[in-house]
């Protein structure tokens, strides 16, 4: 355990944080990672609420809690970010801006940001893109994304911060839900498949996309802020690769240990979003550089899933029927000394 480095991690309730944060605290100490959200963190040990679009708060907060890294995960997604751009715009760039102003100010030695495959457009290459493909984003998620990626590569220049980026795929985990993205649907499918509900897919059948494992992309997260900073030669950000996956073949996953799931295409805006992006990544300038090597591939990830999906299920169905036990022990009670 890496006990000398200090953490922040902006957006921790989110889907990736709420499960990075217990990873960093694991290898750095419980006491060194401070978790912050806009609203009061669901997590225990040191916390703190944050609104990143606040300069002042965000400066005051780095300077009161001294981090020497700095993960800045909060954002808003592509689905939300198209009827809210300005809010999107607020929070992914204006944002980060901030933290960064405030991380050189305070001396942080480390920033991670985000990216993400929305930075490419239809113009990039659709099958195994590489990280120097155009960057021409029709979404205002990925066009600020894209700013923030020049954004970090003008900090490095120019005042010599060490901010790192990776272009994360859709990252599918079940510790955790997402809220208001494209690739939402690749965790939702599953907790649908366990509920024995149909699941009514915004995608079309065959709309394949980058994926990637919450595992994987824990670990490459905090491998890649390890790393020593002479193998990080990135200009703007590293692809962190997977595998590709459309709904039909997370279908196909799940039917050959659930045959009787059911799945509805009812494709809507996210469709169109989806369809800007690519259906692949190339990753290997992060696998040369610094050793990434995702081990999960759809089928692994799928029965991952279901097992730990099903067991979240029947520990919620056990915690209910507890309490509706309770509450039954009780009136049961009530009724007895009322009639006694
Ligand atoms: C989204 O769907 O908006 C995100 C992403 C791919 O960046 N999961």
């Amino acid at each position: 355990m890496d006990r000398k480095i200090r953490v922040l991690v902006t957006g921790c309730d989110g889907q990736i944080g709420r499960v990075l944060v217990p990873a960093l605290r694991e290898r750095h100490g419980e006491m060194e990672v401070v978790a912050s959200d806009l609203r009061e963190p669901e997590v225990s040990g040191p916390v703190a609420t944050l609104d990143v679009t606040d300069a002042d708060a965000v400066r005051a907060l780095i300077a009161r809690e001294k981090p020497d890294h700095v993960y800045h995960l909060a954002g808003v997604l592509s689905a939300v970010g198209e009827r809210d751009p300005g809010r999107a715009w607020q929070v992914n760039l204006n944002g980060f801006l901030n933290v960064l102003e405030a991380c050189r100010e305070h001396g942080v030695s480390r920033v991670f940001f985000p990216s993400t495959i929305a930075v490419y457009g239809p113009d990039a290459a659709s099958e195994a893109t590489p990280d120097d493909a155009p960057t021409r984003p029709t979404t205002v998620y990925g066009i600020a994304k894209a700013a923030g990626e020049n954004l970090a590569a003008w900090y490095r220049r120019r005042f010599n911060l060490d901010v790192r980026v990776l272009r994360y795929p859709g990252v599918i985990g079940w510790e955790s839900l997402p809220g208001g993205g494209t690739t939402d649907y690749a965790v939702e499918i599953y907790h649908a498949a366990v509920a024995n509900e149909t699941y009514r897919c915004p995608l079309s059948a065959e709309r394949a996309l980058p994926m990637l494992a919450m595992a994987d992309a824990i670990r490459g997260t905090i491998d890649f802020m390890a790393a020593p900073a002479e193998q990080i030669r990135q200009s703007t950000g590293y692809n962190l690769g997977g595998f590709s996956g459309a709904p039909q073949d997370f279908v196909a996953a799940i039917t050959r240990l659930m045959p009787t799931f059911n799945v509805q295409y009812q494709p809507d805006h996210r469709d169109q979003i989806a369809a800007s992006w690519p259906a692949g990544l190339d990753d290997s300038a992060a696998r040369q550089d610094w050793g990434w090597a995702p081990q999960f591939d759809i089928d692994s990830l799928s029965e991952e899933m279901l097992a730990q999906c099903a067991a979240q299920l029947a520990a919620r169905a056990a915690a209910l029927a507890a309490e509706v036990a309770g509450r039954r022990y009780d009136n049961v009670e009530r009724l007895q000394r009322k009639a006694g």
